[in-house]
């Protein structure tokens, strides 16, 4: 068994690398991937007759364009635009857009593989998508935004639709860029329709998409904590990121009982030791979403905080640590410091943060580890419920959307302890949802014969 898995995954990987040089994200999300599911298929071999691996690792279709733009001086600036629609199978390309100076290929195909497996372990009828630019809004007037977003959809408008490629946000693209891109889209194509989630609420926006991936992250949370009879009530909690995700799953684990004390940005970390409150929370939203300033000021307005710049916040003695900033941004070294500092369950909020080397780390801790895939996959959750919504044109109540929510991060974790459970009772998060992510793609790509 162990050696048909070994052979497997080198064999494939360096087929892989071959093929798609320096990708190396890529590589990392699809080497996770093959671990667990090559067990899986060795006991279906009719899998590998039909190369479903060989067929989900190669995107459907890449799009790749030039967007250019010009700023408020009347420079002009041109930038590279991307949409991977990596596999349709059980339903429309679905998934964020990513605005940030360090998007390339292969943060796109990472994230359009992975967001595969996370639309199928959401139970709705989502396929797999990301897109995005190496623009980064930060700094930029409004109106550069503007010009920025339009230019970008007056390319991409022509490969997307309600029943194609539905995009929504995800880092650098909020409710303002999302506005831009569905105004453009709409003018383009004369048609109001469902095509982008994460829409404002007087347009077509479902409630509680904009908290659905930090609240989605600790219901699943909570249910990881439940199987160790555990709750957040009492736990210090330490967060990663200021943004849409980070802001909710610190309100949400601080609703819920914790104490949560980081948040950080790409500049550095603060560390209110008496934890946030409400007010707290409100300050940061206004921060980070209006005034768009650095986290940094955070200690002006509460001096008993600290700011560590250039670090990131994972030396903090914490139970419980969600990160929700990027790819890669726990390494093995972080993660020997969290083990060091107490940490017994770590709940990923962004895709990919933690490195293969500290994901080991976790595991052989046997801390309660989920990979993001399956925690912060009621983001698009709620994006599918939004879609749902438009097309019936009706609007849900807020109570109607989180007891889906709920249900949906349950379902999620039941799955994973379903097909993660391993020999001695341990939870692997990452094998769970890797196979049960998998299994429901591949059947439908069987099915559906060799297109
Ligand atoms: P935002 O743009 O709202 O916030 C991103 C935050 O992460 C900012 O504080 C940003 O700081 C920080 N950050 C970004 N890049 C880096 C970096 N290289 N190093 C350190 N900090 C960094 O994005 P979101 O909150 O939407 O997304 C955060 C993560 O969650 C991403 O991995 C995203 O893919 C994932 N995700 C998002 C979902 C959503 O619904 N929005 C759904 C599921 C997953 P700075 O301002 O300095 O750049
Ligand atoms: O990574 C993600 O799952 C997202 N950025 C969510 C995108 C969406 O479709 O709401």
């Amino acid at each position: 068994m162990e050696k048909f898995v070994k052979n497997y995954v080198e064999g494939f990987m360096a087929g892989l690398v071959a093929k798609n040089p320096g990708e190396k994200e890529f590589h990392q999300a699809v080497k996770e991937v093959l671990e667990s599911v090559a067990p899986y298929l060795e006991k279906y071999p009719y899998l590998l007759d039909q190369k479903i691996m060989e067929r989900m690792v190669e995107p459907e279709r890449v799009i790749m364009f030039r967007v250019p733009w010009m700023d408020d001086k009347g420079e002009i600036h041109v930038n590279r635009g991307f949409r991977v629609q990596m596999n349709s199978a059980i339903g429309p390309y679905k998934e964020g857009i990513r605005f940030h100076y360090s998007v390339n290929l292969s943060i796109m195909k990472f994230l359009a593989f992975e967001q595969t497996f996370k639309n199928s372990l959401t139970t709705l009828p989502m396929g797999g998508a990301k897109g995005g630019s190496d623009f980064s809004p930060r700094g930029k007037s409004d109106a550069e935004v503007m010009r920025f977003c339009q230019s970008f959809i007056t390319e991409l408008f022509r490969h997307i639709g309600a029943d194609t490629d539905v995009p929504a946000g995800d880092i650098g693209v909020g409710g303002r860029e999302v506005g831009y891109m569905f105004g453009q889209y709409k003018r383009l194509r004369d048609e109001f329709t469902g095509t982008f989630t994460g829409k404002g609420q007087a347009w077509g926006g479902s409630l509680l998409r904009p908290e659905a991936t930090g609240y989605g992250a600790c219901y699943f949370a909570q249910e990881m904590l439940a199987t160790r009879g555990k709750s957040f009530e009492g736990q210090t909690v330490v967060v990663s990121g200021a943004g849409n995700v980070a802001q909710h799953a610190a309100e949400k684990a601080m609703r819920l009982g914790a104490k949560v004390v980081t948040l950080s940005d790409s500049d550095g970390f603060i560390y209110d030791p008496d934890g946030f409150d409400e007010e707290k929370i409100a300050y940061v939203k206004q921060l980070k979403n209006v005034i768009r300033g650095r986290i940094k000021e955070y200690v002006t307005r509460y001096p008993k905080a600290q700011y560590f710049p250039g670090e990131r916040p994972w030396g903090i003695p914490c139970d419980i640590a969600m990160p929700c900033a990027t790819q890669n941004e726990i390494n093995a070294e972080d993660a020997a410091k969290l083990v060091a500092g107490g940490c017994y369950c770590v709940t990923e909020g962004a895709n990919m943060p933690t490195t293969p080397e500290a994901i080991a780390i976790f595991q052989q801790a046997k801390l309660l580890y989920s990979p993001g895939k399956a925690s912060n996959a009621g983001g698009v959750a709620t994006s599918g419920l939004e879609m749902s919504q438009n097309s019936i044109r009706q609007k849900w109540t807020a109570e109607e959307v989180d007891k889906e929510l709920h249900r949906i991060m349950s379902d999620i974790h039941a799955a994973c302890v379903k097909y993660g459970t391993e020999e001695d009772g341990y939870i692997n998060y990452v094998k769970g949802a890797n196979i049960a992510g998998f299994i429901k793609v591949a059947g439908a790509m069987v099915d559906q014969g060799l297109v």
